[in-house]
């Protein structure tokens, strides 16, 4: 058989193969599994997207369904993935939004989403603090001064990746999801006593918010699924 003949057998071949996909997350549009909804979604790729209540959540921990005692999961074929960016970088591979022949732009996605991870530790304390005047000192601490200074290092990657709109080259991928629905929750007014207008002075992240909520096929899950 010759190469070519190989080469369309074997795509032949796994486009029959359908992997089994179970994306496990609370009913929730956290960037931490939304990433690897929207992707699948994206690129077509048949998933069960699983929202367990908070009681089964509870049981999950207890009966070894978390590897880490952590979520989102996938199950793939039976078999766990846990970590919110490894999952983003699976899924994306199967969604075509994750760079396969371009070792350093692959690199670049997983900076940002690193990033997002990173901005997400930053604000756990504010977050998590019983205390309710404590909290609301640690949310403005976090307006004022944490989440301006690390929202703009993504304006900063924005800027340096030229005037393409995306966060890595010049094409759509799991990066832009993540920083999409990261920024999407910062500023949303959910969080008590956070700014919402803390993406005014950032145009770049901005401009991106509005062209990523723009794609078809995000506003298209977005009105199907998304609560704030
Ligand atoms: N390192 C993990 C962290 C995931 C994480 O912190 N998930 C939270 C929910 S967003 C969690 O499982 N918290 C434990 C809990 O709520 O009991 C990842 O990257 O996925």
């Amino acid at each position: 058989m010759d190469l070519v003949s190989t080469i369309t057998l074997s795509i032949t071949l796994s486009n029959l193969y359908k992997m089994k996909l179970r994306l496990i997350y609370p009913d929730l549009p956290f960037w931490r599994v939304e990433t690897s909804r929207i992707a699948l979604f994206y690129g077509g790729i048949e998933f069960e997207d699983i929202r367990p209540s908070r009681e089964e959540i509870s049981k999950m921990k207890i009966d070894g369904t978390f590897p880490f005692g952590q979520f989102p999961i996938l199950q793939v074929d039976g078999k766990t993935l846990a970590q919110t960016g490894a999952i983003a970088r699976f899924c994306g591979k199967l969604s075509g939004l994750y760079p396969i022949n371009d070792d350093f732009a692959a690199a670049k996605v997983d900076e940002v989403i690193d990033l997002a991870t990173d901005i997400n530790k930053q604000m756990s304390p504010a977050l998590r603090e019983k205390d309710p005047k404590l909290r609301m000192e640690l949310r403005q601490e976090l307006s004022e001064a944490i989440l301006p200074r690390w929202l703009g290092f993504l304006e900063k990657l924005l800027e340096d990746n030229g005037d393409t709109g995306y966060f890595v080259g010049e094409s759509f991928s799991v990066a832009d999801l993540a920083i999409w629905r990261l920024c999407g929750w910062i500023s949303s007014g959910i969080i008590d006593g956070l700014s919402v207008n803390l993406l005014d002075s950032l145009p770049l992240l901005n401009n991106h918010q509005t062209i990523i909520s723009n794609l078809p096929k995000v506003a298209e899950w977005v009105e199907k699924h998304q609560k704030v």
